[in-house]
This record gives C-alpha cells, structure tokens and sequence, in this order.
C-alpha cells in the first residue's frame, strides 16, 4: 500500500491544485499533504497568502483524494516530514523539477506537469486589473 506525500500552499485553491492532488492520489492509496503556513510563505515570498493556513488546510483536508492534511512549517523539515508520515512516493508540480531529488535515498521522487494556464499569482492579477 503506497504512501504518497505531497506539499503546497493552495492558495486561492483552483483547478491546477485539484489536477496535482488528483493525479498524486492515483500514484498510491494514500495521499498526505503537506500545506505550507503562513509563515513560511512569508518567508519564501514577502507577502501572506490570500487565504489563512486553516482555510487553506479545510479545503484540501475535504478533497476526496486526500486522507491526511498537516502544516508545512519549514522547508528544511521536509526530509523529516517524509519520513514521519512514512511516504513511499513524494510528488511535485515541475515548476519545482529536481529541486527534491535528494530525497531519492528515502523514497520515489516524482514531478508531475503542472496544469498549463492558472496559477494563484495570475488569479491575483486577473482580479486586480478588473477592479
Ligand atoms: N500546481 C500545478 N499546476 C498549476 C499550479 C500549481 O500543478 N497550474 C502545483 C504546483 O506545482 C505544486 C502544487 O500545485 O506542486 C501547489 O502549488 P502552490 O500552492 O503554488 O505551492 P508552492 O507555493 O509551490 O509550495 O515545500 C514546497 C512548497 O510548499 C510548495
């Protein structure tokens, strides 16, 4: 039974996440996600998402695809995160291609197309200009 583990804001949640998280569940039979907190987005982009960890964390924890949810709180936890939730498989969209592939010694390291044509940063700007 294959354990996969994958990570993510999902900010402003849209259909680019639900095809990853879709397509991560179907590598397994158990799909564990890791949502980044709020902190560390400000960290790894100067501004906080749109929506709040808890939001953000409800709305990925009631996908049907999804068995487990917890909070990403560091980017350099993640060897341990992976090895906590006993992950055989960790998947990434591959705007992140071969930035994981040290984790190769624990488990498959696998990066899935992204969805062409959405991203939160282009939801942000669409509803921006419009306003
Ligand atoms: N994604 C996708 N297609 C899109 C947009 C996003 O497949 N059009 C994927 C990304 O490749 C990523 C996942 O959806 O695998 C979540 O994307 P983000 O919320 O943008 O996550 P990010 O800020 O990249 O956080 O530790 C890693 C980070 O937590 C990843």
């Amino acid at each position: 039974m294959a354990r996969v583990i994958t990570f993510g804001t999902f900010d402003i949640f849209h259909v680019g996440h639900l095809n990853i998280l879709q397509r991560s569940a179907e590598l397994g039979e158990h799909l564990i996600v890791g949502v980044s907190t709020d902190k560390l987005n400000f960290s790894k982009k100067q501004r906080y998402p749109i929506c709040s960890q808890e939001s953000r964390a409800n709305i990925v924890a009631a996908l049907r695809c999804v068995e487990q949810v917890f909070f990403e709180e560091s980017l350099e936890l993640k060897r341990q995160y992976i090895i906590e939730h006993r992950a055989d498989i960790l998947v990434m969209g591959d705007d992140w291609q071969g930035k994981f592939d040290e984790f190769k010694d624990i488990c498959e390291v696998i990066y899935l197309p992204r969805t062409p044509s959405i991203s939160t940063t282009e939801l942000i700007e669409i509803v921006k200009s419009a306003s």
